[in-house]
């Protein structure tokens, strides 16, 4: 069979890729090196198939546009399964079956799905080469795409595999493919995939296969298959988190500078935190992370927070110069892929809250002809121009506010651990835990209204345990007993503060009542002050909030009242939440840890429940 690229030397991966090219049978094999050259290169044959696009070269360099099919646009949380050995370990939230015949079905499958194409091996660290325990993973894939974007999103290429080499490290093998193999002169389409797809983590075994989308959070399996569902069980076993969070620093015009970490689900907000530029004068922020943190322990008793991601998988829609300017200007760096937004007449892109203004026409993400006052040609005046969630991939340097931290393996010491959710009711802006064990169960219990992240109906509240509900690759309240451990293990006064946050409350007309983006940084700089105990709070039933005068308010455009119903603990609300909370643990069994009994006892005592 062809082959091209550095055949590696690697005795278990050469074993494993013997196996996989006997089941899949590609046409030619590719030894991928994650170079510039093997971008050209690979883009070059992207744009001859009708796959992807280049970008005008002076609005964004380097930079490529696709479409996915329209059914291939997102995480398919149905189709993914947790195949431990044991079924009680896959727990009440996640899918299962059993892993050999999960296997059989699969090889069924991915038997000669290849035909016809390329298989691409990629070599990749989930972190940094250098860190302590470096976390190596090889996908195999026959999508180009998925080579571009894992080039973005982690260290893939020849220096991994070195070091693979030189080490004789382990890896968790992780086997994608498109699922449309092509018959000898069949014609291929711009997007392939299959209406089958399995997304499919064997976590006893560490290994991940993937079959039938080529979407990021499906394909792409080094980010939420390892580096949170197989990592979040290899953390469960060595003492660890692994975690749906972005990570910044904070600086106070003194200079004294504070690490946080916050956890909110998919599209509710994580990016836009991570970059803010914030409306409070003197305070700066600066990007470590924007999706995924690996926390650990240090010598020194603190917890330590590292990103293994080294790029940002990003939503489109809503992000403008006005709302995460950051963003933008790391798009305009170029280097970057558009994956389901607008292309604009003169080779860039658009999507909805990129400009106030909508461009006259474009293409739109399905490929129609679009007009700003009329919507696509043939279809409704409201159809937008971009997918919900249409995705920018974008280099994490190309960020103009990324922190030299970054670069540092060990990671940074946390100061704070932000919770939050998208709820139009009962969640305030912004609540203190008590303590570790409160703020676990604040997270635990924590709630969110779904989103165009995942596939199935958008807008439906459901509980989402530290954002990790799609994510934890072992059982919820396992996940949660593991969480309420380490608080235990270690020196109280040392642990992050743990906080609650709420952008997202509505009115009676349904608007936002909180201005959101930068002006969040109003709430990073009360969470500053609590942490130093510089600033006094009111202690309620559900935490600790700010006090009338506790918020930084100067300058924000705000109505009063509208002010007081987002900052404030409102009774009647948390009588209705405390009997949903407790059907949410109801599902726990024996399993659910008896802190979190014991806190949600304390609630209701405290609330009453309807
Ligand atoms: P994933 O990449 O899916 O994990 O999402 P994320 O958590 O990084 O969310 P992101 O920052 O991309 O925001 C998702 C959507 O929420 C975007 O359309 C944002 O414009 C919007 N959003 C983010 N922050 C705020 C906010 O403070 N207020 C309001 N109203 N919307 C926000
Ligand atoms: C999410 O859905 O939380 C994402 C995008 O960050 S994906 O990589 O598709 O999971
Ligand atoms: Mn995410």
């Amino acid at each position: 069979m062809p082959a091209t690229g550095q055949e590696p030397k690697h005795a278990k991966l050469l074993a494993w890729l013997d196996e996989v090219v006997e089941l899949t049978q590609p046409d030619a094999i590719h030894y991928c090196d994650g170079s510039d050259a093997e971008w050209d290169q690979l883009v070059d044959h992207l744009v001859e198939k009708g796959t992807v696009v280049r970008l005008n070269d002076e609005r964004k360099p380097n930079s490529i546009y696709t479409r996915t099919d329209p059914d291939d646009v997102a995480r398919v949380e149905d189709q993914t399964f947790i195949c431990s050995n044991d079924e009680r370990n896959a727990g009440p939230t996640n899918n299962w079956m059993n892993p050999d015949e999960m296997k059989r079905i699969m090889r069924g499958l991915y038997d000669g799905c290849m035909r016809g194409r390329t298989m691409y091996v990629m070599p990749f660290c989930m972190g940094h080469l250098d860190a302590a325990d470096p976390k190596f993973g090889v996908e195999v894939s026959d999508s180009a795409y998925v080579v571009l974007s894992m080039r973005i999103m982690t260290r893939m290429g020849a220096e991994t595999m070195a070091r693979m080499e030189e080490t004789e490290a382990d890896f968790v093998p992780c086997l994608h493919s498109v699922g449309m193999p092509l018959d000898e002169g069949q014609e291929d389409v711009p997007w392939p995939c299959s209406e089958e797809k399995y997304i499919v983590h064997f976590t006893d075994e560490r290994m991940i296969w993937s079959y039938g989308s080529g979407y990021g959070g499906n394909s792409l399996l080094g980010k939420k298959c390892y580096a949170l569902r197989i990592a979040s069980v290899m953390a469960r076993d060595e003492g660890w988190l692994a975690e749906h969070m972005l990570i910044l620093k904070l600086t106070s015009p003194e200079g004294r500078a504070y690490h946080v970490a916050a956890a909110f689900p998919s599209a509710c907000g994580k990016t836009n935190l991570a970059m803010l530029d914030p409306t409070v004068a003197g305070w700066t922020v600066e990007t470590l992370g924007d999706d995924i943190a690996w926390l650990r322990f240090g010598e020194d008793g603190r917890l330590y927070a590292t990103n293994p991601e080294t790029g940002f998988f990003g939503v489109a829609p809503g992000t403008g110069h006005d709302t995460n300017p950051n963003a933008m200007k790391s798009l305009e760096a170029g280097n970057s892929i558009f994956t389901n937004v607008g292309l604009t007449p003169d080779g860039d892109v658009w999507w909805e809250g990129m400009t106030k203004e909508k461009p006259e026409t474009l293409t739109d993400w399905k490929g129609r002809e679009w007009h700003g006052s009329t919507g696509p040609v043939g279809g409704r005046p409201d159809e937008k121009a971009a997918h919900p969630n249409s995705r920018f991939c974008t280099p994490i340097e190309q960020c103009p506010i990324l922190s030299d931290e970054y670069h540092n393996p060990e990671g940074v010491p946390l100061d704070a651990i932000i919770f939050g959710g998208r709820r139009e009711n009962t969640i305030p802006l912004v609540t203190q835990s008590r303590d570790w064990q409160h703020g676990v169960f604040m997270g635990a219990t924590c709630s969110s209204e779904t989103t165009a992240a995942a596939s199935g109906a958008v807008g439906v509240l459901r509980r989402d345990p530290m954002a990790m509900l799609p994510f934890i690759g072992y059982h919820v309240a396992d996940y949660i007993q593991h969480w309420i451990d380490l608080g235990k293990n270690a020196d109280p006064e040392k642990l992050p503060k743990i906080f609650y946050v709420n952008w997202f409350r509505r009115d009676a007309e349904h608007r936002f009542m909180w201005p959101g983006f930068g002006e969040n940084s109003r709430v990073l700089k009360w969470i500053a002050e609590r942490v130093d105990g510089k600033v006094d709070a009111v202690e309620t039933p559900i935490g600790y909030l700010p006090t009338d005068d506790g918020l930084d308010v100067e300058g924000l455009d705000i109505d009063p009242d509208d002010l007081h119903d987002v900052v404030t603990f409102q009774p009647q609300e948390w009588a209705d939440e405390a009997p949903r909370i407790g059907r949410w643990f109801d599902q726990f069994g024996w399993r659910l840890p008896r802190e979190m009994v014991d806190e949600l006892r304390r609630l209701e005592t405290a609330v009453g429940r309807r």
